[in-house]
């Protein structure tokens, strides 16, 4: 029988200090019901719980840890620079290397600022298109998250969605009445939405595969629509490359498509699983903010050493590897393998998957956009969840959201996960 009584301490004490007893709401399980486990330690493609219970780890701290967790040249790089200073404040050599990276693998980038989280990314994206096109409104998709800022928090996805409230209390009607927000998937929305606000939408930021209401994908010729659409209009096309970027591809989701946004953000995967964010694109756009241009934004840790360092190891061994088609394999004997679990069990799941990215969706309907994640039921989802945590699975604690596969999966921690599957979507079909 596993235990969690250690896990179940630490979360009574947390829940004294600390709202939710969690500093993201996502890691609370309230979507899924029952208690967070506490992680003691993380070593590839695995998570060991303070109870000594360990899980093949399917969240990876919710994308960063592509390489698998604790990576030696991740933590050798860290070690190495963390006995030369953590923070300076003052610039340091590795953020021109980690710069450099991120402009060669991104054609689209010609100049990047680093920050500290994909929130910060998007948000001082926001605000350069506001700058540079001198227009006001951003559109955005319902169940697309871009993280917290407020101008961005209405109908968003990920743990917004998870407990019901997309658009967060404590944000001013103010705030957003300058975010159109649209279904996704849909062309003759956007199209109407600029034509009803002509001249005046600074931006369309879009999760070019959303990963934050589960994961679905753009139909065939939406991206490029999309790209055609706002150069016609003069509103600048930004990718929140957050979960995509350094994930489906070295240059992300834009290579992937062969779609050149006029902005694009990343984070997680390119810290290394350290604090990181970073926002770049042509430099007639970048070159308006602050100290060169109007624009201001910055960050006291904005290019740490300590996460350039990180990243730089990161993105260097997924160059090195070229991992990405090892990551599609092991994501294609996923997919085959849940679909026919699924199939064998006659219980509706719709498993959607782009290179390592997936969900598994409770529901006999296709799903393509927030709308059709709707229609998921979620107790089966939720029983899903415990039943392969108990077979020493761990998946993302809600419906809406990505599953991620890493270097560190092997195809049995793949099998095995398809196993145990079969045996738990069966135990459901029987109760
Ligand atoms: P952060 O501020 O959490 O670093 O990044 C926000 C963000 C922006 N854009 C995209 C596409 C994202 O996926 C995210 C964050 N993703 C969630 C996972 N669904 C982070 C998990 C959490 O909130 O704890």
């Amino acid at each position: 029988m596993i235990s969690h009584s250690r896990s179940e301490e630490l979360f009574t004490e947390a829940l004294k200090y600390i709202p939710g007893g969690v500093n993201s709401p996502v890691r609370a399980f309230r979507a899924v019901g029952g208690k967070p486990f506490f992680v003691d330690q993380a070593k590839g493609a695995r998570v060991t719980d303070v109870d000594g219970n360990e899980y093949v780890d399917y969240v990876g701290t919710w994308g960063p840890a592509i390489l698998g967790h604790a990576h030696p040249k991740i933590i050798q790089a860290i070690q190495r620079t963390a006995e030369r200073g953590t923070s300076f404040g003052i610039p340091n050599p590795l953020e021109v290397t980690m710069a450099k990276l991120i402009c060669s693998a991104v054609p689209s980038v010609e100049k990047v600022r680093m920050c500290n989280s994909g929130t910060e990314a998007t948000m001082s994206a926001i605000r350069l298109a506001r700058g540079f096109t001198k227009r006001d409104k951003i559109i955005k998709f319902e169940g697309c998250y871009h993280g917290h800022c407020d101008s961005l928090l209405v109908k968003a996805g990920s743990g917004a969605l998870t407990f019901g409230h997309p658009d967060s209390l404590g944000v001013p009607a103010a705030f957003t009445q300058h975010t159109v927000v649209l279904p996704f998937n849909d062309l003759e929305a956007v199209r109407n939405a600029l034509k009803a606000n002509l001249g005046d939408v600074a931006g369309i930021i879009i999760e070019p595969v959303p990963g934050n209401a589960g994961v679905y994908l753009p139909k065939p010729g939406y991206l490029e629509s999309l790209r055609a659409l706002t150069k016609d209009d003069g509103a600048l096309l930004i990718f929140d490359e957050v979960m995509t970027g350094f994930r489906l591809a070295l240059g992300g989701a834009q290579e992937r498509f062969g779609i050149k946004p006029d902005l694009s953000c990343f984070g997680k995967i390119i810290g290394g699983g350290l604090p990181v964010g970073a926002f770049g694109g042509r430099a007639e756009i970048m070159d308006c903010l602050a100290p060169l241009g109007p624009v201001y934004q910055a960050g006291t840790l904005s290019g740490n050493p300590l996460a350039m360092a990180a990243g730089i190891a990161a993105l260097e061994e997924l160059a090195l590897r070229d991992g990405y088609a090892q990551l599609e394999e092991s994501g294609k004997q996923l997919e085959s393998g849940m679909r026919e679990a699924a199939k064998a069990s006659n219980v509706p799941v719709q498993f959607n998957r782009i290179g390592s990215m997936f969900c598994s969706y409770f529901t006999n309907q296709p799903v393509h956009s927030l709308s059709d994640a709707m229609h998921c039921d979620r107790l089966l989802f939720a029983k899903f969840f415990h039943g392969m945590l108990a077979e020493g699975i761990y998946l993302a604690p809600s419906q809406f959201e990505a599953g991620f596969l890493s270097l560190a999966h092997t195809g049995e921690d793949i099998d095995r996960t398809v196993r145990a599957a079969a045996k738990v979507l069966a135990a459901l079909r029987a109760n």
